[in-house]
Order: C-alpha cells, then sequence, then structure tokens
C-alpha cells in the first residue's frame, strides 16, 4: 500500500496551524508558492502586498495586536532584502514575528541560482533565530523550534529560509515530525524570585514618593489588570510607554503623562517595568541619581544596562507585579492617605502643562497647528480605536496629545523608529480585529514610502481611518538642517510635493477628503468613520511649526 506523502510548503501550514496563525503576509514569487498551497488545505488566509516591507511590518503588527506570533512569507533574494527592515523593527520592538523566505533549490546550492542570497547571515544579528531548512521532513518541526525561539527572554522575530526542492519535495506523512498545538513548547511565565519581590515590598513600603512606569512589556506580558491593581493597591503614580500606552485609561486618578520629567526628578523610588533605558529614556540619565530604581524586564540583558540600579527583577510584568502588590499592601500603611501630597503634587504640575499647551491645541490658525490636529484626533477616538503613529514631527507632536483609551490600543515603530509601519499595523489591527476601528496618522513622508499598500486595503475590505498631517516636508529632519546649517541651507533633501492624498485615496477606490480649515477636521474625520472604506484626510499642516521634542533633538540625546 503506498503511504500518504506530504510536500513541505503544506508542512509550513500545518506548523502555522499548530501555532494559531491565521494569516500570513506575502508577496509571491516562484519560490514559495507551494506554501500558498499549504495555506489553502488549512484554512490560513493570504495576504498579499504590495512590498515585502509591508508583509514583515503587518505581521510585527499582527503580533502586537493577537499575542500570537505574527507570519510573512517572502520570495528569495530580494523578496527577503526588501523584507528585512519589517525584521529589523519587530527586533528592537521585541515583537515575535516568523520571517519564511525562499530560497534556490539546495541542488544548486553555490551555482548562482535564481535570487541566491546569503539570507541566513543576513539575518542573524536581527533575530533571535535564524536557520536554513535542510530537508522536507524537518519542515514542520524547525518551524516549530522557530517559533519556541521567538519566545525565549523577551520576544522577537525567527527567520527560516527554505530551499526550493525542500519546499517542493513530497515525503511519507510518517517520517515528518508534525508538532502538536500546545505539545512542542513552554507554557509557564516566569516568576520573579521571591526574595526580590520583598526587597520590592520593602523599597514601597518605606517610599514616600515612589512613581512607576509601565512600558512595552506590560502589554507584552497581558499584564493589565496586575498593573492595575498594583497602582491601585499601593497608590502609585503611573505613567506609561510603548504599548504600555493605555493601561489605565486618561482620566484615572492614578494616569500621569505630562509630569514625568519632574516625577523622575523628585521621587524617592521609581520602578521601570519592560521598558530599556534607551534614548527614549535619556539612558536613564534623567532619573533622579538619588531615588532607589527598580527594573523588571523579560530580558536579563536589559536590566541594569546603561544605568546602575538597586533591583533587578527578570521575569513578567504581571506575575511580578501582582506578587509584589501582594507582598506590600500588608506594609504599606495608610498608603493613599500618605501619597496623597505626592500624588498632588504631581497633578498639580501635570495641569500646569496641560494649560500651558491648551490655546495651541484649539488653535484656529490657517495652515493648520499640528497640535491642533492630533487634539481633534484625540478628542474622536473611543475606547475602541486603535491608534497608529506613523511620520516624524508629527508624531512627536500626537505623542505628547494623543491618549488611547484602553490598553493594546495604541501602535507605534519601537525604538527602530522606521517611517513605513503605519499601513501594515493598520491592515494586521483590522484584520485581526475587525470589531475595532483603526486609525493611523501618517506624516506625508512616512505615508509615501509605503502608501501603495493602501490599495491592499482596498482589495481586502479592511476600513480604516487614516490621516496625514502634510506639510510638504520631512520636517523633523529639516528642523536639524537649519538649526546646524541655517536657513539658506535647510532645504536639502527633505522637500515633498504637494500631494493631494485624498485624491490618491479616491483614485484606489478608497474614502478621501482635503482639508485646510482646522473647524473641518473634525466633520472629516466623522465622515470617514461613515464611509466604512480605507480612507485618507488629508489635513494641511503648518511647515513652520516643530514639537518641542523636535526642537531639542532630545532623540540624539
Ligand atoms: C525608514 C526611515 N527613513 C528615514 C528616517 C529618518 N526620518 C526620521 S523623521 C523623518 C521625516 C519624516 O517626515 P514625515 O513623515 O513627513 O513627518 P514630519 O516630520 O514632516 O512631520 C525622517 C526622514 C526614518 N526614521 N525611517
Amino acid at each position: 500500500m503506498m503511504s500518504e506523502t506530504i510536500s513541505g510548503g503544506h508542512l509550513v501550514a500545518k506548523a502555522l496551524k499548530a501555532e494559531g496563525v491565521e494569516v500570513i503576509y506575502t508577496l509571491c514569487g516562484g519560490h514559495i508558492i507551494d506554501i500558498y498551497d499549504g495555506c489553502v488545505d488549512e484554512g490560513i488566509e493570504v495576504i498579499d502586498v504590495r512590498h515585502e516591507q509591508v508583509a514583515a511590518h503587518a505581521a510585527d503588527g499582527y503580533a502586537r495586536i493577537t499575542g500570537k506570533p505574527g507570519c510573512a512569507v517572502v520570495t528569495a533574494g530580494p523578496g527577503t532584502t526588501d523584507a528585512v527592515t519589517g525584521v529589523a523593527n519587530a527586533f528592537r520592538a521585541e515583537s515575535p514575528m516568523l520571517l519564511i523566505g525562499g530560497q534556490g533549490a539546495l541542488s544548486q546550492h553555490k551555482m548562482g541560482s535564481l535570487q541566491d542570497l546569503p539570507h541566513v547571515d543576513m539575518m542573524t544579528p536581527i533575530t533571535k533565530f535564524a536557520a536554513t531548512v535542510p530537508s522536507t521532513e524537518r519542515v514542520a518541526d524547525i518551524v516549530s523550534m522557530a517559533f519556541r525561539e521567538c519566545y525565549h527572554g523577551a520576544p522577537g522575530p525567527s527567520f527560516l529560509e527554505i530551499p526550493r526542492d525542500v519546499l517542493d519535495a513530497k515525503v511519507p506523512i510518517e517520517k515528518a515530525r508534525i508538532p502538536e498545538a500546545g505539545h512542542y513548547r513552554a507554557s509557564t511565565r516566569q516568576q520573579g524570585d521571591p526574595e526580590a519581590i520583598e526587597r520590592l515590598a520593602d523599597l514601597l513600603a518605606h517610599a514616600e514618593k515612589p512613581c512607576i512606569l509601565l512600558g512595552n512589556q506590560v502589554w507584552t506580558c497581558r499584564a493589565t489588570d496586575a498593573a492595575i491593581d498594583f497602582v491601585r493597591t499601593l497608590n502609585v503614580p503611573a505613567y506609561m510607554n510603548g504599548s504600555g500606552r493605555g493601561t489605565l485609561p486618561p482620566g484615572d486618578p492614578h494616569h500621569f503623562q505630562l509630569s514625568r520629567r519632574y516625577a523622575f526628578t523628585e521621587a524617592d523610588l521609581i520602578i521601570i517595568v519592560g521598558t530599556p533605558f534607551d534614548f527614549r529614556m535619556g539612558y536613564g540619565k534623567r532619573l533622579s541619581p538619588t531615588a532607589k530604581v527598580v527594573q523588571i524586564d523579560l530580558d536579563y540583558r536589559t536590566v541594569g544596562k546603561n544605568r546602575d540600579i538597586d533591583l533587578g527583577i527578570v521575569g513578567d510584568a504581571g506575575l511580578i507585579l501582582a506578587a509584589a502588590a501582594q507582598a506590600a499592601s500588608g506594609r504599606v500603611e495608610n498608603s493613599a492617605a500618605r501619597r496623597k501630597e505626592w500624588l498632588e503634587e504631581l497633578r498639580a504640575v501635570e495641569t500646569k502643562a496641560y494649560e500651558k499647551r491648551l490655546p495651541r491645541q484649539l488653535s484656529d490658525a490657517q495652515p493648520i497647528d499640528p497640535y491642533r490636529l492630533v487634539h481633534e484626533i484625540n478628542e474622536f477616538l473611543t475606547e475602541d480605536t486603535i491608534y497608529i503613529g506613523d511620520g516624524g514631527d508629527i508624531v512627536t507632536f500626537s505623542g505628547q496629545v494623543v491618549q488611547p483609551k484602553s490598553p493594546g490600543h495604541w501602535m507605534d515603530p519601537g525604538p527602530l523608529g522606521t517611517l513605513g509601519v503605519g499601513m501594515a499595523f493598520a491592515m494586521a489591527a483590522k484584520q485581526a480585529r475587525r470589531d475595532k476601528e483603526v486609525l493611523c496618522l501618517f506624516g506625508d513622508g512616512a505615508f509615501s514610502l509605503t502608501g501603495w499598500d493602501f490599495e491592499t486595503m482596498v482589495r481586502f475590505d479592511l476600513p480604516f481611518i487614516g490621516v496625514i498631517g502634510n506639510n510638504s516636508s520631512m520636517n523633523q529632519i529639516r528642523y536639524g538642517q537649519a538649526a546646524k546649517y541655517g536657513e539658506d541651507r535647510a532645504r536639502v533633501g527633505n522637500t515633498l510635493g504637494d500631494i493631494r492624498y485624498g485624491e490618491f485615496a479616491k483614485l484606489l477606490g478608497g474614502y478621501g477628503e482635503e482639508v485646510r480649515d482646522p473647524a473641518e477636521i473634525r466633520p472629516a474625520l466623522e465622515r470617514a468613520r461613515q464611509s466604512g472604506k480605507p480612507s485618507l484626510i488629508n489635513v494641511w499642516v503648518d511647515p513652520e511649526v516643530y514639537a518641542p521634542g523636535t526642537m531639542n533633538q532630545t532623540m540624539y540625546k
């Protein structure tokens, strides 16, 4: 009797299915078509995009939204090099995704086959795991291995290249290991060392002016409830960054944003959760030198990096915060009363900063003040709107003003600062969460990197609200040039055309509008919401004003 056979591409699809992956993002090529065929059998959706960078960013975005790994499949050579930026972004952002690249046949190894490149060498420094699949029997096994590696410590991307003959060959099914869902990687989370938890409880019991920064990993670990319980039980003011934004809703008594620098200077205990001391944190320099500093992270390499700390705990943010809240709650007597003044002090700083900026947020100026645009967006967001920022200066403005209303509803590129993530993140967010509204703010520079994939949004019926803060410039860079070389030499390499992106949206089958009057921003956003289509509201903003962060050039300090 002939035994049943299975090809490499079908084994890929089975391994994806076992991991719960429901969709792959791809741009086709002859090397990878057997994976598509496998996806047909396994019921995995295939979303084909216009540039492999978008496929990789979408896999990153899918991971962020769902907590499952994202998967992008690209062809050999230029398909894989095009995806490098997306993988690199996921690497710096600690996002678990798998990129599968095609490769020439093993039988033609180093013979100069079409699109042959040393992919694994290229991917090794920007992944947690990069390998060639050497035989058809091992395909599903190695895909599962790549997923296992994605979740080692802080998550991150893996890369596999699968040679064409390995993918296309058929092997008897009993010879292939097909790992079963839930049976090939650990499902445990890492507890913090109990002794360290006791020390943290002790520090909390003695602190008069504590504060906590809830970073990316609070969302990665789905630690929202534990974080909320922690700050409420112990009465600790909370700041949020990256995907940690939205852990507490705006208006919550423990939600703070504009007084962060003040808090970090005045606090006697600073707890940093799941975010590194990188440029966004001034490498830890802006923390009071006399405060006790505690760092909690999934990755031991992040703890104590760039700055000394008093206590470092490696593990899952949710488990550690829950354990610390429990250990400290008996000891922090009357914390509500004790820290009342500290919270009031911070609230006063917060209110003052807000009131100072408010006139700009309400400005009727034409051309439109970017503060007005981001204010209107902030007012427009609902609890069910996922907000994405993709751009330079305009996104720096939005970082100050836009506050997501729910956890996991904020997406930015992360520390790689990659322009062009927006369309892909919108695609992944809408595809994974049809019940959510998705709004992406683009700079016109950022939009033009990957804007053609607006057409993919139309083709797959993925409605979203795109807003372009259009200043016909790469303004964040222009500012630095003007400051360094003078206004008369500032206009080199940063000028963009006056593009009517609203028309572009219509051309591709979406909804579009041009907005020059600030009073028209809100109605235009409402019409985009009503249209039920992918949309672009092209808002012409003043190119002569810059965000404070840009003017301080904080990102380079
Ligand atoms: C892929 C990529 N290329 C270049 C840069 C450098 N860069 C940072 S901000 C910026 C300008 C972005 O312009 P735009 O999106 O129009 O926003 P604006 O600053 O004008 O508001 C550039 C080019 C980058 N971060 N990422």
